[in-house]
């Protein structure tokens, strides 16, 4: 991603995850945004968007942290939200170890009380260690938790993973963790 498109998918990180006030925007309950008016919205509110660069934003996003609706009318974060979504996805079977990268500074309260979703709407979890030390990194030095999945799906809990590869749950109790 270049400078430009990566300051433009902060902004729509901002507004399509966290404060689609910002600009005005409403979203559904499921969190998408009618493309037409997210683009009237940050053009009113000085932030230069057309279609066609919000679709090469969509296309070329390193995370893919945004997808459009079949007929490309509406947009979405496809995970990641502090505003109350419903992603309307199915719970599915995950691998049996998944991975949670965090930082030393928050290990004495991930001990108490297990992994929590803090601000956003679910934990989120990585498929691999290398996705959980990127995810780490943007705190610190990288501590890295593997979640037992297995257990946990054994003992009733759900697991649901996002249009762009993310896996997501409610809650990790400390029970599920390896330190
Ligand atoms: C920690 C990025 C204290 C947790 C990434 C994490 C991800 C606790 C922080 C996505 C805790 C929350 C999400 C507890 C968890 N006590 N701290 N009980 N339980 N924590 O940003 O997983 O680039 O909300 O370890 O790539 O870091 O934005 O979650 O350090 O996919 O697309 O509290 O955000 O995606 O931080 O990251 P976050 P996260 P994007």
């Amino acid at each position: 991603m270049n400078n430009d498109t990566k300051n433009i998918s902060k902004f729509l990180s901002l507004v399509l995850r966290h404060a689609p006030e910002t600009i005005k925007l409403s979203l559904d309950v499921n969190g998408w945004a009618d493309v037409e008016e997210l683009l009237k919205q940050c053009n009113a509110f000085q932030k230069k968007l057309d279609k066609e660069t919000l679709e090469q934003v969509v296309e070329t996003n390193d995370k893919k942290r945004f997808a459009f609706n079949d007929d490309k009318t509406k947009i979405r974060a496809s995970q990641g939200h502090s505003v109350a979504v419903d992603l309307d996805i199915k719970p599915i079977t995950p691998p049996d170890i998944l991975f949670h990268g965090t930082v030393e500074k928050f290990l004495e309260a991930i001990k108490k009380e297990g992994l929590q979703k803090m601000s956003r709407q679910h934990v989120h979890l990585s498929k691999d260690i290398e996705t959980a030390t990127k995810v780490a990194s943007r705190r610190g030095k990288p501590v890295i938790l593997s979640i037992e999945t297995q257990r946990m799906v054994e003992d009733g809990y759900l697991f649901y993973c996002s249009e762009n590869g993310v896996w997501l749950t409610d809650e990790v109790p400390v029970a599920y963790i390896k330190f």
